[in-house]
């Protein structure tokens, strides 16, 4: 087992690994910028090492500077936790180059996950159901057309290079086609460097359902289940949940099969997660994610593992400490992602917090590197923090999440908890019944209310 993990990652996520490694008896060294030299991370690690100055670039991202922490510290291995360069190939390269253990995946996964047109290759080969559409790079608007007349409008034209919902342009018949595939490859260019597009079929009020994956290095995989993340604005997550309301048992076991079957045949190593978009009761593949994902713990509150926890064993080379028939599925988990944002018109609000409590009793989890005084920096992402509940059913689950939503208190910055409030109270969330159109449908909705009572 390593004795020391390196942690190239900041904020919540960070001081979520070191707490994991703190159970597992492993010494934690975590490196920051100057801007979150207080970060508490910083604060229960171990050691730390200050690793550049505030920008990314000098610093969370700059692979020399965290090699070299972690050759001055004598670490093991290191933690790319999520984002920066946690599905970075180079970097997954360089660290094992370098003697030390990536906790991820191999390069060669992150290589092949993170080109999209060769995951849906991978995923078409092993079966799993892709969104209908050119099986590759469109060269124009005649062989689109083709394509769009195959598949049916409307159509979707995704720039190759794009991602996070950039680059991409419906069209609704032939008329609008050639225009559009033109302006979509013309922006690629522009905004990626990169023009090449491909065409899908239009999936107008889908669902964001992914499964949680692992796959050890003796062949083993098993599936965790799956989280509802389709309550999202300008594609950032606001609420996830799982299980899915949306989801049948039988649909549950049938994805969940198929995205284990799939790592098992890749010979993938550690945690990851499948995208699909869930329309009609189909799933189709949207691509995978070669790391720990934000909303992470509303998997671990129903199955009682713990993600990070398992991704060291894996890394360290244990196989699975349980098969597929051994997992439980308990009761439903609702996450709120806790934004420094103001709840209405989304402007980040860092700074200072003058006073901070976070809410408790059974079945409520924060995982947040706030405290009474941390200034919370400009520079980075708007997450602070996340709320986590955990309940028999989804009807406790949202009471108890409205009731530590209120509880939780933080002042001296904005934040969207009164966005979450109102969600909460949305009868047709309470229902279940919502795609990934409703929350900016909900928002767009109040503004227009707002407009009129203004005027
Ligand atoms: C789609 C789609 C509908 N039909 N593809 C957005 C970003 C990228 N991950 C893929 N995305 C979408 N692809 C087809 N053929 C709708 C979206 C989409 C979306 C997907 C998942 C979660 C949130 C989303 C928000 C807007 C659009």
């Amino acid at each position: 087992m390593f004795h020391k993990i390196l942690i190239a990652n900041r904020g919540e996520i960070a001081l979520r690994i070191v707490r994991a490694c703190k159970e597992m008896d492993i010494e934690t060294v975590v490196v920051h910028s100057t801007a979150d030299a207080n970060g508490m991370a910083v604060r229960m690690a171990d050691e730390s090492v200050c690793i550049g100055p505030t920008p990314s670039r000098q610093s969370y991202l700059n692979i020399p500077a965290i090699l070299t922490a972690a050759a001055l510290t004598n670490a093991d291995a290191i933690h790319p936790g999520i984002g920066f360069l946690s599905e970075n190939e180079e970097f997954c390269r360089m660290v094992e180059e370098h003697g030390f253990t990536f906790i991820g995946p191999t390069p060669d996964h992150i290589a092949k996950m993170g080109d999209k047109a060769v995951a849906k290759d991978t995923m078409r080969a092993l079966g799993l159901p892709l969104i209908p559409g050119s099986p590759g790079i469109v060269k124009n608007a005649e062989e689109g057309l083709k394509i769009a007349k195959d598949c049916g409008f409307p159509v979707l034209i995704k720039a190759v290079a794009g991602g996070g919902g950039k680059g991409m342009k419906i069209a609704r018949s032939e008329e609008e086609l050639k225009s559009a595939f033109s302006m979509a490859s013309t922006e690629a260019k522009a905004a990626f460097g990169n023009g090449d597009v491909y065409i899908e079929k239009y999936l107008s009020h889908p669902r964001h359902i992914e499964i949680q994956v692992i796959g050890d290095t003796h062949g083993n995989a098993v599936h965790l289940g799956e989280r509802d993340c389709s309550i999202q604005r300008s594609h950032q997550k606001v609420i996830e949940e799982c299980p899915s309301p949306a989801l049948s048992p039988e649909q549950r076991n049938y994805i969940g099969e198929l995205a284990a079957e799939c790592v098992r045949k890749m010979e993938y190593r550690g945690v990851g997660t499948m995208e699909f978009l869930f329309e009609d009761g189909k799933f189709y593949f949207l691509e995978m994610n070669t790391r720990l994902q934000v909303e992470h713990p509303i998997t671990e509150m129903i199955t009682g593992i713990d993600l990070v926890h398992e991704q060291i064993m894996v890394a360290a080379g244990h196989p699975l400490a349980f098969k597929q028939q051994d997992i439980r599925f308990s009761g439903h988990a609702v996450e709120c992602r806790l934004n420094a944002e103001h709840p209405e018109t989304f402007v980040p609000s860092p700074g200072k917090i003058t006073r901070y409590h976070a809410p408790g009793c059974p079945g409520v989890r924060v995982d947040s590197a706030l405290y009474d005084g941390y200034t919370v920096p400009p520079s980075y992402d708007s997450l602070v923090g996340k709320l986590i509940v955990h309940a028999k059913t989804r009807e406790d689950a949202l009471m108890r999440m409205e009731r530590a939503l209120s509880e939780c208190i933080i002042e001296g910055i904005h934040t969207n908890i009164p966005l979450h409030l109102r969600i909460l109270q949305e009868p047709e969330f309470r229902a279940g019944q919502y795609n990934i159109h409703w929350l900016e449908k909900l928002l767009n909705k109040h503004k227009e209310a707002s407009k009129k009572v203004a005027s």
